[in-house]
């Protein structure tokens, strides 16, 4: 028996997943939400951005199965029913890409990538001292699924490791802080903040002046949580008056960031088109495919959304 199985995703784009859920898994019909025979026989979803459509369509969705690994925006969604379970992605090729993301960025700054680049709108030679890995400190805002990824990757370059999770956590050679009441002592040892947070009640603004003021002077700060952990007009005051050194950000406020923001001009600023990681096709429908089936056959699916506390 195949089950009908909608999928909701950007118009140009969906046809790269219908074709992988083909191949990968017949026994499901994965097919276009709008093409879907049978909308009330409908129980799971697969979504990305869902329209309110998407819901008014389905009415006895027992899951949606999110297509990415933030959920902040499906759990925010004004129709999204109260009973309907969330799934997220877990990983699905994201943390290869975001230890690349992040190993890059962090050596940006640690090899004074961004003072040689002025120096070359200068035509300018020099040299600054070198540092070993070891003496330049970065810490993960999130220890889950991507932080803890990136911070095992960066370890292996020899940086001196911290995190900051909501649970108390042990990771080798990782020094770990937790809760509200650790976070400052957190910021005050870290060179490099990098942010792989979700985006709940409690982590929304946390990159305000007050938390990034706790941060030694000449920090950098990297985002790619998303755009909303950060406050724009605080981190333009503080890379203004040299406290940040830097700052890399690749999920904004506004996404698109329009032509016309002045961030595009903002010195010491990298921008890049939340681009740092994408769900890869083949394990993220293997993903979705092994959920579908295990809660078909009654049993508990991976990658739950816990929606009382927003990840
Ligand atoms: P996880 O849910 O696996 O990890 C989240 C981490 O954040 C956990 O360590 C969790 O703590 C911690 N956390 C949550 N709330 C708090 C809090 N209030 N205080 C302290 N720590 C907290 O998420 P992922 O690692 O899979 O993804 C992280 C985010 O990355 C996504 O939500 C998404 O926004 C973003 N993302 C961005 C992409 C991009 O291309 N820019 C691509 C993919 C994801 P605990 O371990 O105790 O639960
Ligand atoms: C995600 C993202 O959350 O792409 O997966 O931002």
């Amino acid at each position: 028996m195949t089950i009908e199985c909608p999928i909701y995703y950007q118009e140009e784009s969906v046809q790269h997943w219908l074709d992988a859920f083909a191949q990968q898994c017949p026994h499901l019909d994965v097919k276009d939400w709008q093409q879907v025979a049978h909308p009330e026989d409908v129980h799971y979803g697969i979504v990305w951005r869902p329209s309110a459509e998407f819901f008014a369509r389905f009415p006895n969705l027992k899951a949606v199965l999110n297509l990415g690994a933030g959920v902040d925006g499906i759990l925010r969604h004004p129709q999204l029913p109260e009973s309907v379970q969330v799934l997220r992605l877990e990983n699905a090729g994201m943390g290869a890409q975001m230890n690349e993301y992040f190993a890059y960025h962090v050596m940006h700054y640690h090899r004074h990538m961004d003072r040689y680049n002025a120096q070359q709108n200068n035509a300018q030679w020099q040299v600054f001292p070198g540092q070993p890995a070891k003496d330049f400190r970065v810490g993960l805002l999130g220890l889950g699924e991507l932080g803890s990824s990136v911070a095992s990757c960066l370890q292996g370059f020899g940086y001196t490791l911290s995190g900051w999770s909501r649970s108390q956590k042990t990771l080798d050679g990782i020094k770990c802080y937790a809760g509200a009441e650790q976070l400052d002592q957190f910021l005050s040892e870290v060179d490099a903040l990098c942010c792989l947070l979700p985006l709940t009640e409690a982590t929304r603004d946390i990159l305000n002046k007050e938390n990034m003021s706790k941060l030694p002077k000449g920090a950098v700060i990297i985002n790619a949580a998303r755009g909303e952990h950060l406050v724009e007009e605080d981190l333009i005051e503080l890379l203004n008056s040299g406290h940040l050194r830097g700052a890399v950000v690749d999920t904004l406020r506004t996404e698109p960031l329009s032509s016309d923001s002045p961030l595009w001009r903002q010195p010491g600023l990298i921008i890049t088109p939340h681009c740092a990681a994408q769900s890869w096709l083949a394990p993220s429908v293997e993903q979705i495919s092994n959920n579908i089936d295990a809660m078909l056959a009654g049993q508990q699916p991976s990658g739950i959304v816990e929606r009382n506390r927003g990840y």
